[in-house]
């Protein structure tokens, strides 16, 4: 702080120094930190179809890792401590290969667990969103096969989708490892704002369902929470 006790600063100037200090640390003083949402229910919340151990490893340790990775960033990248996990996502193809791991794998992981409440308090299909999927995909079972096909088709790892376009239309689509809709990546070819989102990385199921990822999936239906995938629809199509 040498410059504010520096012999010939009069204490005119003083304030207009303090007021240029301040804006320049306004950056760090905002503490914009990436953080993780509380986890909406408990860890056993999910029971029988996603199991107590799962929820807890996947939330505290593999969530919690992309979080503090992508925090790691700001360092590289100060800029990120002013903007939300959609802006830097959005642009992401301006930064690293850590800033996309970490930060799709924050965005993702908060999705998914927003999109999932306890087995009968997850509501139903809004009547907007019923049409919606009755009119891109015929009926509600014809989505639910075209989106479990694209879980069961992600090779390896990664994450299966629905979406609202650009043209406020909707789509099912799937992404490798941490990738997703939002990225501004030219091997992203359906590009919208996720509204349902399903892990498919092994360490979302492999301690109940070990390879058996077809029945993860078709249990998972149980749990998917439509009050918010309502409300997320509605945003989309604003
Ligand atoms: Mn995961």
């Amino acid at each position: 702080m040498h410059a504010l006790t520096h012999a010939h600063t009069s204490h005119r100037r003083l304030p207009l120094m303090l007021a240029g200090l301040t804006a320049a640390l306004m950056p760090w003083l905002a503490a914009a930190q990436f953080t993780q949402s509380p986890l909406p229910y408990a860890y056993t919340a999910l029971e029988p179809q996603i199991d107590a151990m799962t929820m807890e490893l996947h939330y505290t340790r593999h969530h919690k890792a992309a979080v503090d990775g992508l925090n790691a960033q700001i360092k590289t990248y100060p800029e990120l401590a002013t903007m939300t996990i959609e802006q830097v996502l959005r642009q992401v193809s301006k930064y690293n290969t850590a800033v996309r791991n970490n930060g799709g794998n924050h965005y993702n992981h908060e999705i998914f667990w927003k999109v999932m409440a306890p087995a009968g308090q997850g509501g139903k299909p809004s009547e907007a969103l019923d049409a919606a999927i009755k009119a891109q995909f015929g009926s509600m079972d014809e989505f639910r096969k075209q989106f479990s096909a694209a879980a069961m088709g992600r090779f390896g790892s990664g994450w299966a989708w629905l979406v609202v376009t650009p043209d406020k239309k909707l789509a099912v689509t799937s992404t490798p490892n941490q990738d997703n809709p939002l990225m501004d990546l030219p091997e992203i070819t359906v590009k919208g704002t996720p509204i349902l989102g399903l892990d498919v990385w092994e360490h979302a199921y492999y301690l109940s369902y070990q390879n058996r990822r077809g029945d993860y999936v078709k249990y998972w239906w149980d749990v998917v929470n439509w009050n918010e995938v309502n409300r997320r629809f509605e945003e989309a199509m604003r």
